[in-house]
């Protein structure tokens, strides 16, 4: 009989280091209307899905977002974007940052040595 979560259950829930998953609510690419969206960012992806679980299509909510605007730009798109709180846009713009300088670091072989 099963009567609870083993340690395995835990751990595979727990998300990993830098990545993030959370509501945003964006803007269409030709069509300008706000929709609200899961997004996932991981690893060096950041995917959006209509809903967390299931998928379905879900209402424009963009009267409830204060909007905190991260505008991220591609060379075929710039997307808006906005959250219902600083908080949380903060921590998307700094995740997001934080993995476009490793990259970038990455790219050129920089590494952090200690001198002391
Ligand atoms: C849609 O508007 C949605 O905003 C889409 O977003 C968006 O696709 C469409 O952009 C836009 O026309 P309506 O639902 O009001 O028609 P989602 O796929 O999240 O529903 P993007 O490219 O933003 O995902 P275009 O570029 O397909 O028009």
């Amino acid at each position: 009989m099963k009567t609870g979560c083993t340690e395995n259950d835990l751990v595979s829930q727990a998300p990993s280091l830098g990545t993030k998953e959370g509501y945003l609510t964006k803007q269409g690419g030709r069509v300008k209307s706000w929709k609200t969206r899961w997004f996932i960012l991981h690893r060096n992806e950041l995917k959006y899905f209509k809903d967390k679980m299931v998928r379905i299509k879900t209402s424009p909510d963009y009267t409830e977002a204060v909007f905190v605007v991260q505008n991220l730009v591609f060379p075929e798109r710039t997307y808006y974007m906005c959250t219902k709180t600083g908080v949380e846009a903060d921590e998307w713009i700094k995740l997001i940052r934080w993995k476009l300088v490793s990259a970038v670091y990455k790219s050129l072989n920089i590494k952090m040595v200690s001198l002391l």
